[in-house]
């Protein structure tokens, strides 16, 4: 038995919801199995946690969690505290001070889920995006002066340093090629951006060049968001910066037919620090606590977190249980369906056992 240490970090509005059940398949896999266990410490971190102590976390919270093997992270973010407060008090504290500079995050129609997308089917939408996870847009760097004043002035200025961006387009071409994939579309904005972005374009031509069996595009941010609605077939591996990552993977959500099924790996290849598994959809208020939050992100992560800790013929476990689920027509009421979070958990763990014989 291979025994994990796993940080939860349930967050806000449906991320503890979510995670449950994705904790649910995990023992579940345990259970049948025998080759994997784990051992999950909670951790209440949230905005409910803010407004208590002051701190989306405790002061010492990255140093509590740099032993485990990895953490699983629901959704940070309430009406309750501006959004700028919690996720510069959670989230992106984790992903920088642990260098998760790849945040990985799969674009995957799955069986029996219809995208939006008239005429298109899961052999259309199949693609990699790879975004920067630790800099650029959301490094933080900045601040506000002359505040209630007419000449009130606010900066926020974009980082773009030449070790982040040469780690994370060599990893999209490393990916690529694990993957059994052939082309990386380099996403920027370097007609308005002329120098953080035409740096970036320099230095993935660069890397680009120890590549030569990969082919490669570059496709400025407005027309990318445009071509992933109207030709997601002609992405197949895709890499861009923090900001623009984080807006292509909603849409991505989109296209996979609800932002309640895509998931997200943050990721430091070269180790030292837990990696993060979360769901891409954020806490979604509007519909906490009434049950019907969609876990497949969420279980999603989970099998991206147990491929990630040595275990990938689990992983696939994990998601070929899930899609007998999808493709059987159980799904939550975003994706068409009338079943519930527990009940879509459930019928994945079912399903795993039938799996499992
Ligand atoms: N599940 C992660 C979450 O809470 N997402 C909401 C969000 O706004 N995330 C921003 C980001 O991924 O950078």
């Amino acid at each position: 038995m291979d025994n994990h240490s796993i940080a939860v970090i349930g967050g806000d509005g449906i991320g503890p919801d979510v995670l449950r059940e994705g904790q649910l398949v995990l023992e579940t896999l345990s259970e049948l199995t025998g080759a994997l266990g784990w051992e999950f410490q909670e951790f209440p971190w949230s905005c409910d946690h803010y407004l208590e102590h002051g701190l989306m976390m405790p002061e010492d919270a990255l140093d509590t969690l740099k032993p485990f093997d990895a953490i699983y992270f629901g959704a940070c973010g309430f009406p309750s505290v501006p959004d700028h407060i919690s996720l510069h008090g959670l989230l992106l504290p984790i992903r920088q001070t642990f260098q998760q500079y790849i945040n990985l995050r799969p674009v995957q129609l799955l069986p029996g889920i219809r995208s939006p997308l008239v005429g298109k089917s899961a052999e259309d939408i199949d693609f990699l995006c790879v975004r920067e996870n630790t800099e650029g847009e959301y490094g933080g760097v900045g601040g506000r002066l002359h505040r209630g004043m007419p000449h009130e002035v606010a900066v926020e200025t974009v980082v773009f340093t030449r070790t982040a961006v040469e780690r994370v387009v060599r990893y999209s071409f490393e990916l690529a090629k694990r993957t059994g994939r052939s082309h990386v579309t380099n996403v920027t904005k370097s007609n308005a951006q002329r120098h953080s972005m035409v740096f970036w374009d320099d230095v993935f031509d660069e890397v680009a060049a120890e590549y030569p069996e990969t082919t490669t595009d570059r496709s400025l941010i407005d027309a990318a968001a445009a071509r992933m609605v109207r030709n997601p077939e002609s992405y197949d591996a895709l890499v861009a910066s923090n900001l623009f990552g984080d807006i292509l993977t909603d849409i991505g959500g989109a296209l996979m037919g609800s932002l309640g099924v895509p998931p997200s790996a943050n990721i430091n290849p070269d180790g030292g620090y837990p990696p993060l598994f979360e769901p891409v959809h954020g806490s979604a208020p509007d519909i906490a606590g009434k049950g019907i939050a969609c876990p497949i992100a969420a279980i999603w992560a989970a099998a991206m977190m147990v491929e990630d800790l040595g275990h990938p013929e689990e992983s696939k476990l994990i998601m070929d249980a899930m899609t007998d689920v999808t493709a059987s027509g159980t799904l939550t009421p975003d994706l068409g369906g009338k079943a519930t979070t527990v009940e879509f958990g459930q019928a994945v763990c079912d399903a795993l056992r039938k799996r499992a014989g």
